[in-house]
């Protein structure tokens, strides 16, 4: 009798462990789950119902994941199709009645996998795949359907677009996640931008995008091909002409949904009512003629709240004008922004039909030093009906895109049961199941984009945040806490260690590859903080030797970490890698300069504690330029140079601050806009206190100095006597 007890308690025990183990979560969280009880053993033969009627692509992803069966039994059988079908007519009753649902079931004898479409069929075997552990499934209902009807992915950064087979690794994603959009509008084609949208593309081009048409429909996405025709257009019927043959063309690749662009520009092109008249042209003498070209999208140029100009009309004007069927974009209150329903409400109103999100996270095209792979958080919970599409600006780097894109989707599917912290992980292991943990160690350090034009930020390194603040507490007052330092050190260990594992990770090259840079100047990292807490530990033990020792290897890693800095990712813009921008580098930093002035004091040395950084600084009284790093290469001193508009009030300036007097012998700057030299005063300064003025001369949109004069300090003021709008494309001094 005692041993049934017992056995009976082993079994309850095992069943609860396996049901533990089985019923794990999915992603995106479905609007419906009931767990059974029990967990059922899939036999090695069953009976596949409704297979000839069922999305072929449903179809073929089940079978590779059940393996083809030979042995059929009629003791287990899966049915498979749509609302309409014979095969799953039973179960129709139970089927969500909403675009792109489904109704997936798992009893001992049968799976029901049953779409309100093609689409919903789909995305039940999607479910069905994060269901199965190997060939063991827990009894479950799901009703299921997305709350937000387009949700997807705009490739709309500048910077190098992805590449082909990254654009194919994408969509297989959007597919397994229940994305339905993948936007193309890469900033950097210039075959959907200026100057060259009025032709077609290349042989090889058109190829590879009647490949991406066909992976898309496989994997249940809709393939959007944009143009960003504003920065020349004119608005006569060549141009118009031009574009519809061009889409015309577009469609002969298999192309069947469209959008059209008019952000980041000037001039003509910005006029409401000619881009309405366009669009509407676009939508009665294409779209609707075609009957298979799903709903024309546009983004407006006034996307955000805080560009636009609601005295001047540009928005209402496309609401009461715009075709009701055009769906219009918007990036929230500012163009790097929160979504809000307040947000939402106001240009709701405006546009008269719900926006259609493009949220500008993770993109890093503005802080191309860093990496975005933090948690995706700021969308508002109760506003998945007051959108009618939500896809994300990804980074240039599409493997690691990946974290924030694997949220988005879980929210858009649905909104009121997502959780930040938990999708946030669950992202980390579908992006490298095998190795988790040491990519969530990475990205907790790799989340924030330091100071930037647009005050975006993001939390990073949360967890041990407050152990660097009790420790660096402790320093300041001359004593060392021994549980934090226990703490940081395991931190720092993690941080080697998760950099080296991802550095050799076989499971994703791709991504491996991206991170490349960032997780030498990772590792680059947790080393120096193991040795800045040696310093420390030194210190208090008296023991002078060591001390040097660690300072003399401090002094060589933050030498590497410069080097690292200004090898890789050499692009224009942000030059350089950053990595624990936010609450680690910073902790190491300190630490270093405290542990070196304390060593001083009381040793009466004098060695230097200035950290190692670049020797010359840009300085500004303009807003906007006060954060710009600066690059030295040969005898030129760089500027970086920014996208957005500036506005230079009269009197401000920018200049660089070299670390000693040089022969300066000239200058290179680029403002955007011609006649600049007629308002811009060149100054030249030895102290920062007397300064000579200097002559510039202007070509097109560029201004130049020839000089030949000793300086320290160089700067270019506004003298116009009234703000001036300008870009930075470039700033130079020559050495
Ligand atoms: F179309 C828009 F919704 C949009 O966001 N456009 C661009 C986008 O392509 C870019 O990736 C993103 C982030 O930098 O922001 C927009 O680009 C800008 C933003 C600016 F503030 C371009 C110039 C700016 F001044």
């Amino acid at each position: 009798m005692r041993i049934r007890i017992i056995c009976l308690c082993v079994c309850v025990l095992c069943v609860y462990s396996l049901r533990a183990q089985l019923s794990g979560p999915v992603y995106p969280v479905p609007q419906e789950m009931k767990w059974g009880l029990q967990v059922v053993e899939l036999p090695a033969g069953f009976q596949l119902t409704g297979e000839s009627s069922a999305n072929p692509f449903a179809v073929n992803q089940l079978k590779a994941l059940l393996g083809e069966e030979s042995g059929k039994t009629e003791k287990f059988t899966i049915y498979i199709g749509k609302r309409g079908d014979k095969a799953v007519r039973k179960y129709a009753h139970l089927i969500p009645q909403q675009p792109e649902g489904y109704y997936l079931s798992v009893a001992d004898d049968r799976i029901v996998l049953a779409g309100n479409d093609d689409r919903g069929t789909y995305y039940a075997v999607q479910t069905l795949r994060q269901l199965l552990q190997g060939k063991r499934i827990q009894e479950v209902e799901i009703r299921d359907y997305p709350v937000v009807r387009f949700r997807g992915v705009v490739e709309g950064f500048y910077g190098t677009p992805w590449s082909h087979e990254a654009r194919l690794r994408q969509l297989r994603f959007y597919g397994d996640n229940k994305l339905n959009t993948y936007i193309y509008g890469p900033k950097d084609d210039p075959f959907h931008s200026c100057p060259d949208w009025r032709k077609p593309y290349p042989a090889e081009e058109a190829d590879h995008i009647r490949e991406l048409v066909r992976v898309a429909r496989e994997n249940a996405v809709d393939f959007v091909w944009a143009i960003h025709p504003g920065q020349d257009i004119k608005w006569n019927e060549e141009d118009r002409s031009l574009l519809l043959a061009k889409f015309e063309s577009m469609y002969r690749l298999g192309v069947r949904a469209f959008a059209v662009f008019f952000d980041d520009i000037s001039g003509e092109g910005t006029h409401p009512e000619r881009q309405a008249d366009l669009l509407n042209y676009i939508d009665n003498y294409f779209v609707k003629v075609k009957g298979d070209v799903t709903p024309l999208i546009m983004c407006p140029t006034e996307y955000n709240k805080s560009w636009s100009n609601p005295a001047k009309g540009y928005l209402t004007t496309l609401g009461t004008k715009l075709n009701s069927g055009i769906q219009i974009m918007w990036t929230g209150d500012r163009v790097i922004s929160d979504i809000t329903e307040s947000g939402l409400a106001w240009v709701n109103e405006k546009i008269k039909r719900p926006a259609y999100v493009w949220w500008n996270f993770p993109v890093s095209d503005y802080v191309r030093d860093h990496l975005l792979m933090g948690a995706v958080y700021g969308l508002e919970l109760h506003i998945g009906k007051e959108m009618s599409g939500f896809v994300t600006n990804p980074m240039e780097h599409a493997e690691a895109s990946k974290i924030a894109i694997f949220s988005v989707a879980d929210y858009a599917w649905n909104p009121e049961h997502y959780h930040v912290q938990g999708s946030w992980k669950a992202a980390v292991k579908a992006v490298l199941p095998g190795e988790s943990e040491s990519l969530q160690v990475f990205v907790n350090h790799n989340s924030d984009l330091g100071p930037n034009g647009h005050g975006y930020r993001r939390e990073e390194s949360v967890e041990i945040y407050p152990v660097a603040d009790r420790f660096l507490k402790g320093c300041r007052q001359g004593k060392l806490s021994s549980e934090e330092y226990l703490l940081l050190a395991d931190e720092f260990t993690k941080i080697v260690e998760a950099a080296d594992v991802l550095a050799v990770n076989q499971e994703n090259r791709a991504l491996a590859e991206e991170l490349r840079p960032w997780l030498e100047q990772f590792k680059n990292m947790g080393l120096s903080g193991l040795e800045v807490l040696a310093m420390w530990k030194a210190a208090e033990a008296g023991d002078k030797d060591m001390f040097l020792r660690k300072y003399k290897h401090m002094r060589a890693l933050q030498q590497k970490g410069f080097a690292i800095d200004q090898t890789y990712n050499q692009n224009p813009y942000q030059p350089g890698v950053k990595t624990g921008s936010k609450v680690m580098q910073p902790l190491i930093d300190t630490l270093f300069v405290l542990a070196t002035e304390c060593y001083n004091r009381k040793c009466g040395a004098q060695l230097d504690s200035k950290i190692f950084t670049s020797p010359h600084q840009s300085y500004s009284t303009v807003e906007q330029f006060k954060t710009l790093p600066v690059r030295v290469k040969n005898n030129r001193i760089i500027v970086s140079p920014m996208l957005e508009v500036v506005k230079w009030g009269n009197g401000q300036y920018l200049g660089v601050e070299l670390d000693n007097v040089y022969t300066l012998k000239g200058l290179e700057a680029d403002f955007g806009v011609k006649e600049s030299a007629a308002w811009l005063q060149l100054e030249t300064s030895v102290d920062g206190k007397l300064w000579e003025t200097v002559g510039m001369s202007q070509h097109e949109n560029q201004v130049k100095a020839q000089l030949d004069v000793k300086a320290r300090f160089i700067r270019i003021v506004n003298k116009s006597g009234q703000e001036q709008q300008a870009y930075l494309r470039k700033f130079v001094v020559v050495l």
